[in-house]
């Protein structure tokens, strides 16, 4: 089997299926609802779709706790619909990467339930149980902390030791150390393959290998234990595994979800001759405005620019990003990385598409991102869906009270939950993303801000996304053009240029909500300018010193 690697020129439109669209007004998206929308998917020029989970699950954390890997959840439709919807994604030329979540299941699922039951069941080495601490061992194996806050432990009464769990104490860590658990991760890989997915996105593939003994971590604010887990001992030889044992014999692709993850170890996941994964996706963009992770941190372009910088020159010719502000566990993009953007939501929106999607790399963009979804105004704590803040809440317990707005204001700039209210379809009931009781609250700025009212604007975000993506399509100097970056200490502007056998792309963005000099690099010279995208009506025809417009984006193509 040849690989292709499509993905290089694939632009990657992701569904949260929970929240994009409802085919039979129970209130919650489904697959049928995919369905429905793959003409509208297809005109926005897309070429794959990554789908958040879609199998069987309890939704202790929207389906990304598994109690059965080889069938559709029943909120979702059935194996029949997905193989409808696949069918009608190859027919309109978009692929399919599939959600492969296995650092953990489910604790319904069946082979947890059988794990749990005795030391000897053929099924407990798929888990990590260990005896506990002190007297009766009644305290955790180890310090570790879960990522949704409090001990990554939980204590089983029937046969009276602790299984670690990285996230919700529903979600059981694989132990990925035992050939069977591999062995059955190959078999699911291979079942949706042959099935007609076209691969993966592996879900915090980082954390598989854990350290041998499993040591105390070192002490640190809020997460414990990273440094025995992330990039573990033995994640390279199992990634190669999978790969050579069965993806490889697709020309399909992958991405991991990887946390923490820096350039060396990124150029070891995705070089080309490794044979493991074929592009991560790095967290240090959109960790730069938070402190510890958690906290909202003031943005700054600078720290953002020098970020992009060092993913573009230091990936280069070792592996391959990926382009993304958003997905389903980050706010939205806009205000976050733009400021306050008053009454230019459409020239901001705008400009953050140029800022990223002209770097080198395969670009992702998130249900809602294309027409311009913002934060939710949350009004009470009861509205958060997340189980994240359901354990935050948890943790704070009886002094909830005390901080309460403290908590609402920052569960409102930073929960998930932001990126996960109903895609907003029409300005009709419910967005038009049900006739029913939608599951979770939709924002209520729907009424100015959907798709039914994008199509009509040929001006609107989702017109541009179009025209951006069409441009990127078969595009050598985005694919393969070396990056440069200018003025990189300007805290307003983004200055970049991609260079490809004597052309050149010159890309222009201004960061602030406000009027901003430009002055032209010294060392440009051309002799033709074409410009090719601009979020202010195409009038600036050559590239000069001048000022720009609050959220201005220019891209040129110079010879
Ligand atoms: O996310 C892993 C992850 O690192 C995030 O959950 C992060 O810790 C969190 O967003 C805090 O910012 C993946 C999925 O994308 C996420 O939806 C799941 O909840 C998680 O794994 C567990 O499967
Ligand atoms: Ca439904």
């Amino acid at each position: 089997m040849e690989r292709t690697r499509w993905y290089k020129d694939a632009f990657i439109y992701q569904i949260y299926p929970r929240s994009f669209y409802d085919s039979n007004g129970d209130g919650i998206g489904d697959l049928r609802g995919i369905i429905g929308k793959l003409d509208y998917l297809k005109d926005l020029g897309i070429d794959a779709v990554w789908l958040s989970p879609c199998y069987k699950s309890p939704n202790d954390d929207n389906g990304y706790d598994i109690s059965d890997y080889r069938d559709i959840m029943d909120e979702f439709g059935t194996l029949e619909d997905w193989k409808e919807m696949v069918a009608g994604m190859h027919e309109r030329g978009i692929r399919l990467i599939m959600d492969l979540v296995v650092n953990h299941t489910s604790d319904e699922h069946r082979w947890f339930q059988e794990s749990r039951k005795s030391k000897d069941n053929p099924y407990r080495n798929y888990y990590i149980w260990r005896k506990g601490k002190g007297k009766n061992g009644k305290k955790p194996p180890n310090n570790w902390t879960s990522r949704f806050g409090g001990p990554a432990w939980t204590y089983d009464d029937t046969t009276g030791e602790w299984y670690l769990h990285l996230f919700s104490r529903k979600q059981p860590d694989l132990n990925w150390d035992n050939p069977e658990v591999r062995k059955e991760v190959q078999d699911l890989v291979r079942y949706w393959l042959d099935l007609g997915c076209d691969g993966f996105r592996c879900d915090v593939i980082t954390y598989i290998s854990k350290r041998e003994g499993l040591p105390d971590g070192k002490f640190a604010i809020g997460l414990v234990g990273d440094e025995h887990f992330t990039h573990g001992p033995n994640i390279h030889a199992y990634l190669n595994e999978l790969n050579q044992k069965v993806l490889s014999h697709y020309d399909c692709m992958t991405v991991g979800e990887a946390a923490g993850v820096t350039l060396d170890e990124a150029a070891l996941y995705t070089g080309e001759s490794r044979n493991e994964l074929d592009t991560v996706f790095m967290f240090e963009h959109v960790t730069c405005d938070t402190y510890f992770q958690i906290l909202p941190r003031k943005f700054s372009l600078p720290r953002l620019k020098k970020i992009f910088s060092k993913w573009q020159y230091g990936l280069r010719d070792r592996g391959w990003n990926s382009l993304y502000y958003e997905n389903h566990d980050q706010p939205r993009s806009l205000g976050r990385f733009t400021g306050d953007f008053g009454t230019h939501r459409k020239e901001a929106a705008k400009m953050l598409a140029v800022s990223i999607y002209m770097q080198q790399g395969t670009p992702y963009v998130f249900q809602g991102q294309e027409i311009g979804m913002t934060n939710c105004p949350f009004d009470n704590l009861d509205e958060f869906q997340d189980v994240l803040v359901k354990y935050v809440r948890d943790v704070l317990g009886r002094f909830e009270f005390l901080i309460r707005p403290i908590v609402l204001n920052v569960l409102r700039k930073r929960a998930r939950d932001n990126a996960r209210t109903p895609m907003q379809w029409s300005s009709g009931p419910q967005a038009g993303f049900t006739t029913g009781k939608p599951w979770m609250k939709i924002n209520p700025n729907y009424k100015d801000i959907n798709v039914e009212e994008a199509l009509e604007d040929p001006d609107s975000i989702l017109r541009f996304y179009q025209k951006l993506i069409a441009f990127r399509k078969n595009n050598d100097i985005i694919k393969y053009g070396t990056y440069k970056e200018n003025y990189p200490d300007d805290k307003q502007i983004y200055c970049y240029e991609r260079w490809w056998h004597g052309e050149k792309l010159f890309v222009i963005c201004n960061f602030a909500n406000a009027e901003v000099p430009f002055r032209m690099p010294k060392d440009l010279s051309f002799e033709c300018c074409d410009l090719k995208l601009h979020n202010y009506g195409y009038d600036r025809p050559k590239i000069a010193d001048c000022i720009l417009r609050p959220y201005e984006a220019l891209v040129y193509v110079i010879k």
